[in-house]
């Protein structure tokens, strides 16, 4: 097939990459609705897609990945920069020459017999000063029917790309998918991605993870921009105000739910309303009018973890895959040809009815939650659902000038040391702040349960270059926005001693959020406390809350001085590993912490 463009960069590289990995034949997506409803049917006639019930489901589809291939693989992601150190302690790194030469014998001839697909996208609103165009050549259907969700495709953003060499080149091939040499590999100084011996979404649908984070943080930092692992809401007050925030928590901490809030009864009723501009990804912006920070969400759909959405935890992401979505891994309901997941009802398709995301007969009555093995979808299966679908969209979504920030958030899962909420004193002790995310592991990931894992603004997995110098980019940045939002950290799951939750999270974060956006607009006191500003108790109101009281919001915002010291210990252990690039500036903040705590 032609090319569409006559770019000779463009070209030039994908004869290059075809030569190597000899494909029949080399098709160009342009976005069109006909081309795309060839593929969705040639997937379906191979067995990688399955169509579900038009009626119930309509546009929607059923994949299965590989049984090795089912989670984005960071023990196998690399970040090849010329030398060890730019990448740093926290990235793999190989040498790039090395790198190049092991993925060349794994991508020569691995696409004989199949057809090179070449998807160029936009991250970012084609013509916005955000965006930034990739080109991904794959040799998976399913791979370019999700980039049609998840980015923006087709012949325009080739045309805007005219005969510019700025553009993000991306090679994916599925080789064999084994999992021995699967390699999902980042050469910040070359544009470049490959990714090789996998189908699942995370390590192939290279302008999400790849490119919008790891590529794009590096290219924030040489262009004075942030990219974040952030999700996006606008939260409305009843004058019809709206205020924005972005947060960042690690992965399956629920962003997808906080960013698709829906309002407590008492709220909604006022008229208050959450919308969501954003569930993963955040681009970040000093506006040169006002100061302010701006962000926009590169992608253009949600790439959400199924199991555990239900009409109670998460509505509209429910209602968002309703269409136009491509499942993986969860149950094929074949009754009526329609899927389910833990979690979804109290309905699963009955024994004889249902097909579990290995492509076996499931049968719900064996199922027990402590097993893994017994679920009927895979606890990382996924719905790739397009933006426009959600109810709660932002007006603003497709706005190319961003939304202006007015607080920042970190959060992670702390049984004892983070209160529900507190503020940082200003942007330097924020970016500490960042730096010292953690999670602890929970009963539901393997391995030991309360192991913190620290997670700096949730972009461990994510940073394209040397941590020690993404926490330095985050201080320069604050030097050169005159309106920089205000920085919080929240958590909503702290445990009484039993190991239940306190705090009832889902809507209900919305209370916390309010308190937040009141002390960004200077509405409200605050107690200053070791780790930063705390609230006041009786101002988190818990109207229309049961089970929470007074005392239970007092006992959420309380500092437990050991678990603190605790944590001090374990932040020097990992700063260490961090390595000499962490900035003097959060030495400065950990012994002032340190000094604070007594
Ligand atoms: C994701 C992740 O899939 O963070 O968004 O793992
Ligand atoms: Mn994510």
């Amino acid at each position: 097939m032609a090319s569409l463009t006559t770019n000779k960069y463009v070209n030039s590289w994908i004869d290059e990459m075809a030569a190597m990995t000899q494909p029949d034949k080399i098709v160009w997506i342009d976005g069109s609705d006909e081309q795309t409803e060839a593929l969705r049917a040639e997937a379906c006639s191979t067995g990688e897609i399955i169509k579900l019930n038009q009626e119930i489901l309509p546009n929607c589809y059923l994949h299965r990945t590989a049984v090795n291939d089912v989670a984005r693989v960071e023990g196998r992601t690399f970040i090849c920069t010329p030398t060890k150190e730019e990448a740093g302690n926290i990235n793999n790194w190989m040498d790039p020459n090395e790198m190049y030469a092991k993925l060349n014998a794994l991508y020569t001839g691995s696409m004989k017999g199949r057809t090179m697909y070449v998807i160029p996208y936009s991250m970012g609103i084609v013509g916005s000063d955000f965006a930034k165009i990739g080109i991904e050549l794959t040799d998976s259907i399913y791979v370019v029917l999700n980039m049609i969700i998840m980015t923006r495709v087709g012949k325009n953003v080739i045309d805007a790309l005219g005969d510019s060499a700025d553009f993000i080149k991306g090679l994916h091939a599925k080789a064999d998918l084994d999992e021995e040499n699967r390699y999902i590999t980042h050469f910040p100084q070359d544009n470049t991605i490959m990714s090789v011996n996998s189908g699942y979404g995370g390590n192939v649908l290279l302008g999400k993870k790849c490119f919008a984070l790891r590529i794009a943080s590096y290219l924030g930092r040489k262009e004075g921009w942030m990219a974040e692992h952030m999700l996006i809401l606008g939260l409305e007050y009843p004058n019809g105000e709206v205020k924005y925030i972005t947060a960042a928590f690690p992965s399956a901490c629920g962003k997808t739910n906080l960013a698709m809030l829906i309002p407590p009864e008492i709220y909604r009723n006022k008229g208050y309303k959450v919308w969501t501009v954003g569930d993963d990804i955040a681009w970040l912006r000093v506006n040169k009018e006002d100061g302010r920070v701006y962000a926009v969400n590169p992608e253009n759909g949600f790439f959400g973890v199924a199991p555990g959405t239900n009409l109670k935890s998460n509505p509209n992401a429910l209602y968002t895959t309703m269409r136009d979505t491509i499942f993986t891994n969860v149950v094929h309901n074949t009754e009526n040809n329609t899927v389910w997941w833990e979690g979804l009802d109290n309905n699963p398709p009955t024994p004889g009815n249902a097909i579990d995301w290995k492509g076996n007969p499931w049968d719900c009555t064996k199922y027990d939650k402590k097993d893994k093995s017994t679920c009927g979808a895979h606890p990382n299966s996924r719905f790739t659902a397009s933006a426009k679908n959600c109810p709660c969209l932002s007006s603003e979504f497709d706005n190319v000038k961003g939304v202006p920030v007015s607080a920042i958030i970190f959060g992670g899962r702390r049984a004892k040391t983070a209160p529900l909420v507190y503020e940082s004193f200003n942007w330097q002790h924020g970016t500490f702040v960042g730096s010292i995310m953690a999670s602890e592991t929970t009963a539901a990931a393997s391995g030991a349960v309360g192991v913190v894992r620290r997670d700096p603004m949730a972009m461990r997995p994510f940073v394209g270059y040397n941590m020690g110098d993404y926490f330095k980019h985050w201080l320069n940045m604050g030097k050169v926005i005159p309106n920089a939002p205000k920085i919080f950290h929240v958590n909503w799951f702290r445990t009484d001693a039993e190991g239940h939750f306190i705090w009832p999270g889902y809507g209900d974060n919305m209370r916390v959020l309010l308190w937040i956006l009141a002390r960004c607009a200077g509405e409200v006191d605050a107690v200053e406390t070791a780790i930063g500003y705390v609230p006041k108790a009786e101002d988190i109101n818990i109207e229309g809350l049961e089970d929470v009281t007074l005392d239970t919001i007092k006992e959420l915002l309380t500092i437990d001085v050991e678990s603190w010291k605790e944590d001090v210990a374990n932040i020097k252990e990992f700063y260490a590993q961090v390595g000499d690039h962490v900035p003097a500036e959060l030495y400065e903040e950990l012994a002032a912490l340190e000094a604070r705590l007594g």
